[in-house]
């Protein structure tokens, strides 16, 4: 019995198998295959090839100091201008104070971002990661896109050099993936127009990399953007990849339209989540990690996906105050879930679920009686 009833699949498969890399059109006759199943299977081979049976999940929160920003991206529910009712900034008790109740929640992790705010001085930064990092040291601090890099170079007038090595004096353990959205043009310009550009972000990764440090990265995807779009997005990430070698994970992201400019659009459809995730898999093959972010695809999304060629469903979230970025698809906006559900969730899908830091070492916690 064949691989599958497309051709090009068994041939993508057969390349697959020998270690080949994936072209841009394998990338694109990927995405438009009708064999869900074998599309899946494929990726699942990968999947299991590297990782076997493990899933990764982390006790992590997400904080997002200011949502003030003046980028106004067409995607996103989350920013306010500084004159806005419910704008607001943190300030360093606050963001102590959420911290110490992540790390007494077990948290291992604080995933920062927010907007870019011109009203503050780079030392709200520096001085943000120095008191979280002063006062929870065992606190891995994940902050800050490649954007909000850029921003702080280009506002502060400050070399990317400086600001990398003045947040790492400050506290900075790694970057999260945000701000990729898609790279291609003219999509990138119609849905962000005032962020960095493809190549900027792809440089700035690679100076965070050159420093020593890891980030991840991601793709924002189901709204205008083409499949050619997205193919070529991960072409570049592995290419930035070869040349730097510091992304531990991709994270595709799919597109939660309420509350934002395009509201008017669908978000993408459950099979749409599972072909990118599979795809995904397959054409980064530099990138160890994959991720299927469960705030996004919903737990139950997030499992299914987990067959499709995801290897970590990310953690506990639990936002500090407001929801995380204002955008969920879990029913009521809870973005929250209890280490036993994640485990749960991982469990029932067949999987071993593996607790790990960010940097994806295996958190070995000691039973308290
Ligand atoms: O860059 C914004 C996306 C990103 C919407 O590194 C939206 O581990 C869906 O990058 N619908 C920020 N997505 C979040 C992010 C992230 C999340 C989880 C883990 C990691 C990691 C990184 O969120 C933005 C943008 O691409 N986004 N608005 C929306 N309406």
């Amino acid at each position: 019995m064949s691989f599958s009833h497309d051709q090009k699949l068994c041939d993508i498969s057969a390349k697959v198998k020998t270690g080949e890399r994936l072209s841009f059109d394998d990338g694109v006759a990927l995405f438009n295959t009708d064999d869900l199943n074998a599309l899946g299977k494929l990726a699942d081979t990968v999947r299991r090839e590297k990782h076997g049976r493990t899933t990764y999940f982390n006790v992590n929160r997400h904080f997002n100091p200011t949502n003030v920003c003046y980028v106004d991206c067409k995607f996103c529910g989350f920013f306010r201008t500084p004159r806005q009712p419910d704008a607001y900034t943190h300030n360093i008790d606050d963001s102590l104070k959420i911290a110490g109740q992540a790390v007494g929640e077990g948290a291992t992790e604080l995933h920062i971002t927010g907007g870019l705010n011109t009203k503050l001085p780079f030392s709200y930064f520096t001085d943000l990661l120095s008191a979280l990092k002063k006062q929870y040291p065992q606190l891995h601090l994940k902050a800050f896109t490649m954007v909000e890099l850029d921003h702080f170079a280009r506002f502060y007038k400050m070399s990317d050099e400086d600001v990398i090595q003045q947040l790492m004096d400050a506290g900075l353990d790694s970057c999260p993936g945000g701000g990729a959205e898609i790279f291609r043009e003219p999509t990138r310009s119609m849905i962000c127009s005032h962020k960095c550009d493809a190549q900027r972000w792809l440089d700035l990764a690679g100076k965070v990399h050159a420093a020593g440090l890891k980030t991840n990265a991601t793709m924002l995807y189901g709204h205008i953007e083409s499949i050619e779009d997205r193919v070529d997005h991960m072409v570049r990430l592995r290419e930035q990849q070869d040349k730097s070698g510091g992304f531990q994970c991709f994270i595709p992201l799919a597109f939660y339209p309420e509350n934002t400019q395009l509201a008017h659009l669908p978000g993408p459809s459950g099979i749409d989540s599972l072909k990118t995730m599979a795809v995904s898999r397959l054409m980064l093959d530099n990138f160890a990690h994959v991720k299927a972010y469960w705030v996004m695809l919903g737990k139950r999304l997030a499992q299914v996906a987990l067959h499709f060629g995801a290897n970590d469903i990310d953690g506990t979230i639990t936002e500090g105050g407001e929801l995380t970025e204002s955008y969920s698809v879990e029913s009521n906006n809870e973005v929250k879930m209890s280490k036993p559900e994640l485990i749960g969730l991982i469990e029932e899908a067949g999987f071993e679920a593996v607790e790990r830091d960010t940097v994806y070492n295996r958190v070995d916690r000691v039973a308290v009686a």
